[in-house]
């Protein structure tokens, strides 16, 4: 049985291959909890070989490319994903489960924008450069070069696998590093196949190297404790952030981390009703809940409270769970049983703590072949103090609470208790009330009448405990870079 099953490989210097010690391990199917691949599991004598191949690439041909020359690989990289589309679509969905409307309007052809938006953001950098005066006269050119670091370790969750995956791979290529990357176990497929368009394009070998595997004593501890790897690329909780900075502090590695988030959404009575539900379903309910940027905590201004809590719970008891391929279907199951069983403690714990429970708060009954999947149910509760834990922890899942404020300072201030800071969604009309909260809210983005609206160029990442650093367009330039600063005295 399970000899038919196709095998995501190892990707190192150049071609696929079995883990060195011939362990696999399972890929499943969230959809229908049957296992439909096998996962080669990186050894460390792998990790070290996917490391020494990225090494010996950065002293080979891709050292040698010029950077409008690596901008034109990017961008080949791009075009080769968008014809390969219906294959990185296909692996996505088999790993996820999530609706293919979904895959194919935001992970895939995102994926491709990776690549191409950061091939332009390279044609386009500068660097600064000063005229510094001396005390003979002749003055001094100052200008800042960037270098690459070197061995960039990439590890990746499994929410939006390939789109988050690239968005580090993208940058730092065009930065002329090297890259190990550690998909998520739970959504390895798509990363194995981007190994195969790095070939078709002509993309060196050791460019782009993948180990899979876990996080602890496996694939991902290994790459932050290897010393050939320059720096640490981490999207996940802030729980892994933490025990992946500790690691990696030993070798004072640079870290870039996009991490968990307790997100607000701030819904004013001035706001456009309809535009305010529409985006809020949204913001609750893509991906079913599984998007860092989903907001988990939603403040309605009261006179318009009843009305909200009405509409967004009608819109929930409207999405179609099902079937991922069919295109009425709209909410997909949860990654895994395990994570399964997390989201089902936060429903019983959000009873449990007093909420009402306006919508939703079960396991999702489904038959045939989804009887077994991770379904469950979209919920949305009210009734809960801002201090219980429902609206502390991450929960990760289709589930919002939603509570009534009377003004913006109260608005604000109940956004902002959370030690979380990754953004916000602010509906309003007002437009000075609307620059005034943004500027109030700690968060790295808010977004106002609008989520997840994203200009790549522009920067992402988290405040307080859902990141370090800042990522896009030029910054991320920055952090895959050694900048170094030329003195030329004149
Ligand atoms: P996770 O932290 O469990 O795992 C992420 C990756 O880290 C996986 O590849 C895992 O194998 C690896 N890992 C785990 N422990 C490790 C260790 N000790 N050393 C090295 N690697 C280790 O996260 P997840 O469950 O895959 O993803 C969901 C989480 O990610 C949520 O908290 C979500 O908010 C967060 N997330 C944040 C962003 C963002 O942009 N801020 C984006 C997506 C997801
Ligand atoms: O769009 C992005 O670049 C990004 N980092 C999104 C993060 C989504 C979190 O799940």
């Amino acid at each position: 049985m399970t000899a038919s099953l196709p095998l995501h490989a190892l990707f190192i210097d150049g071609a696929h291959r079995p883990s060195s010690s011939g362990e696999t391990f399972d890929d499943v199917d969230p959809t229908t909890g049957a296992v439909w691949a096998k996962v080669a599991l990186a050894s460390k004598d792998d990790v070290d070989r996917a490391v020494s191949s990225a090494k010996r690439a950065l002293k080979g041909p891709w050292g040698a490319l010029s950077a409008p020359a690596r901008a034109d690989l990017l961008e080949k990289i791009a075009a080769r994903i968008v014809e390969r589309s219906e294959e990185f679509l296909r692996a996505e969905i088999a790993d996820t489960g999530k609706p293919a409307g979904f895959a194919r309007a935001v992970d895939i052809p995102r994926g491709a924008a990776n690549f191409r938006v950061f091939a332009q953001v390279l044609r386009t950098a500068t660097t600064e450069t000063y005229e510094t005066p001396t005390d003979d006269g002749a003055g001094a050119l100052m200008y800042a070069l960037r270098q690459p670091l070197g061995v960039v370790g990439v590890i990746c969750p499994w929410n939006l696998p390939l789109l988050l995956m690239t968005w580090k791979v993208a940058p730092a290529l065009a930065a002329g590093n090297t890259v190990v990357v550690k998909p998520s176990e739970e959504t390895p497929a798509t990363a194995s196949l981007l190994g195969d368009v790095m070939r078709e394009v002509g993309v060196p070998d050791g460019v782009y190297n993948v180990v899979h595997g876990f996080g602890p004593g496996s694939a991902g501890e290994f790459l932050v404790e290897h010393p050939d790897v320059r720096a640490i690329t981490f999207t996940g909780e802030s729980r892994t952030g933490a025990a992946i900075m500790a690691k990696a502090s030993s070798w004072v590695k640079p870290v870039s981390f996009e991490l968990g988030g307790k997100n607000p959404a701030l819904v004013f009575a001035d706001s456009d009703f309809d535009a305010a539900i529409a985006g809020t379903l949204r913001s609750v309910f893509a991906n079913c809940g599984q998007v860092c940027l989903c907001s988990e905590r939603v403040y309605v201004e009261r006179p318009i409270f009843d009305r909200f809590v009405d509409a967004l719970a009608k819109g929930a008891r409207a999405l179609v769970a099902g079937d991922p391929w069919s295109s009425s279907t709209t909410l997909g199951p949860l990654i895994s049983e395990t994570h399964r069983q997390k989201v089902l403690s936060y429903y019983a714990l959000a009873k449990n703590e007093g909420a009402t429970v306006v919508t939703g708060g079960a396991v999702k009954d489904m038959s045939g072949a989804f009887a077994r999947g991770a379904w469950i149910e979209p919920t949305i509760v009210t009734g809960l103090s801002d201090e219980a834990r429902t609206n502390r922890e991450e929960i990760f899942g289709p589930i919002c609470h939603v509570a009534p404020f009377d003004d913006e300072d109260e608005a604000v201030r109940r956004a902002n208790d959370t030690e979380y800071g990754l953004c916000a969604a602010v509906w309003t009309q007002n437009l000075s009330r609307a620059h005034r909260v943004a500027r109030a809210l700690d968060v790295g983005m808010a977004w106002v009448n609008s989520w997840y609206l994203r200009d790549l160029r522009t920067p992402f990442g988290g405040a307080k405990r859902s990141g370090v650093g800042r990522e896009g367009g030029v910054r991320s330039l920055e952090f895959y870079s050694d900048v170094k600063t030329v003195c030329i005295k004149l």
